[in-house]
């Protein structure tokens, strides 16, 4: 038969894993029950009673802290291979140090852990998302040395506790927006802006926290429980507008700013930082004075540390920026003065709720093909892929963006990508960060009105329980109805 016209219908093979993804922060509330101690974000939202755009900050968030049961039933009414939560490090060790412990939020990872187990879905835990405990901030946080330490000493707790349970660990997720939004005017806790450094003492730290925590791994945990430790790292399509010089050099700053400055230490051939951005801020620092780059270098012995320091490359994929030169933020010495870029997106693209988001699935495959060439083939799960709306359960165009991706992630996978797993931000809403509830990215609708924070599945939840079953991305399929049941 002549093989270009047949008609293929693409599946996800049996062993590809399906997931739902959530955070600590954004979900389970009890900010400061039985012991917790106290996060950056609860702090931050504090004291900036304006920062949250509705108001509706992490302090009760969806009440996930009580509502554990409720959430893994949601988990098997999608019918999902494993459930990517985070744990909040103050809520089990109040003051970020290993010399307190609080068996009370323990407990709460226990109960969530063992009922997930129950039902056979794998727990995949976050070690960090974005909650670091106040008291490690108040010594410097991620801008101090030290906090490798801390970060080694806290995974050390964690694994020795749930090693035996949980075969997936992400150390941390999506350091950029750790480092670049937090420490580097991005708005997000602790609300930093050290532009002069810190903001890349900030990455160089956390990279090497989590290599250490890999290599704890490796040597204490991995013979006997065989599990998988991987990193999170929000790699977005970055593409130029329009095919000139100025707009292609732009794109390859854009990659290797954003992500090539995560990936290149493990991933790449010779590890360290990549190339352009080490030139790029060792020459600008020189221009602007300072005696040494305020990028910090790695040693021999680092760059050793990091190269190969992940199981798999966790990949948060969401949408696809068109890059030309330029920057909104004249400010030099910063980050964006570094990188010297200007984002926009596709006027055609379909917008999300959030500002930043629209719908360019070939993104994804094109992000892909790209890892597999410059990293050559690395085992990848996509740890977050999503979609904003407002409130509401008939969440056409969350179907429509999901089925798009997954129909170019199968594409992908046919070109020779390695990609093991799917996990769909969110389970159900939560508190977008600085966004509050205005913005919701959950399969689940979650009225945060409610006193128990009731959760009803949307037509999204529907869908993606049939392309698990199935294993195939169905344009037309549609359910009779909007009830959801454990199959
Ligand atoms: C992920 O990162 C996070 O891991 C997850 O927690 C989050 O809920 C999800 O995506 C959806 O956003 O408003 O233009 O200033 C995304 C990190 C941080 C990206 C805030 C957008 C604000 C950009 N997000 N950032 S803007």
């Amino acid at each position: 038969s002549d093989g270009w016209h047949e008609m293929r219908i693409r599946k996800f093979k049996k062993n590809f894993l399906f997931g739902a993804a959530t955070s600590a922060y954004q979900v389970e509330g009890g900010w400061d029950a039985d012991g917790k101690g106290e996060s950056i974000w609860d702090k931050y939202v504090h004291e900036n009673r304006n920062v949250v755009a509705d108001g509706r900050n992490g302090d009760v968030a969806s009440d996930s802290y009580h509502n554990w049961q409720r959430d893994v039933q949601m988990l098997r009414e999608l019918g999902v291979d494993f459930y990517r939560f985070s744990i909040s490090w103050p809520r089990v060790l109040p003051n970020g140090l290993s010399n307190e412990v609080n068996e009370a939020g323990f407990k709460y990872y226990d109960n969530l852990i063992d009922e997930l187990l129950k039902y056979e879905i794998q727990p995949m835990v976050t070690l960090y998302h974005f909650d670091l405990p106040q008291a490690l901030q108040d010594l410097g946080g991620w801008a101090n040395p030290l906090s490798i330490t801390w970060f080694e000493d806290y995974a050390r707790v964690i694994f020795k506790r749930y090693a035996e349970k949980v075969k997936f660990w992400i150390t941390m997720n999506q350091p950029n927006t750790i480092c670049i939004e937090g420490y580097a005017g991005g708005g997000m806790a602790p609300g930093l802006s050290l532009e002069e450094g810190g903001a890349y003492e900030c990455v160089k730290n956390v990279l090497l926290a989590h290599a250490k925590a890999y290599r704890l791994y490796e040597k204490e945990f991995e013979k006997e429980h065989q599990g998988n430790v991987g990193i999170s790292i929000a790699v977005n399509w970055f593409d130029a507008l329009v095919n000139t010089t100025e707009n292609v050099e732009a794109t390859e700053r854009a990659r290797e700013f954003e992500f090539g400055i995560y990936l290149n230490p493990i991933w790449g051939k010779e590890g360290d930082f990549p190339a352009i951005v080490k030139s790029i801020v060792d020459k600008k620092s020189k221009e602007q004075g300072f005696k040494t780059s305020r990028l910090p270098k790695l040693s021999a012995a680092e760059v050793k540390l990091l190269k190969g320091s992940a199981d798999f490359l966790g990949m948060n994929h969401y949408t696809t920026f068109l890059v030309e030169p330029g920057t909104t933020k004249y400010e030099s010495p910063s980050i964006e003065d570094d990188r010297n870029t200007k984002y926009s997106q596709g006027p055609e693209w379909k917008p999300g709720k959030s500002s930043w988001l629209k719908s360019a699935p070939y993104g994804l495959y094109k992000a892909c093909i790209y890892l597999n060439f410059n990293y050559d083939y690395p085992p990848i799960i996509i740890t977050e892929h999503g979609w904003s709306t407002g409130p509401g359960l008939g969440d056409q165009s969350r179907v429509d963006n999901m089925r798009a991706y997954l129909g170019a992630l199968l594409l992908a996978i046919e070109d020779g990508t390695d990609v093991k797993g799917y996990t769909a931000w969110s389970l159900m809403d939560n508190v977008e960060w600085t966004a509050g509830t205005s913005e919701r990215f959950g399969l689940y609708e979650v009225d945060f009105e409610s006193e128990s924070k009731t959760r009803t599945a949307r037509l999204s939840a529907l869908v993606y329980k049939h392309i698990i079953e199935s294993r195939e991305v169905e344009d037309n399929w549609a359910p009779s109805s909007l009830k959801i049941e454990i199959t």
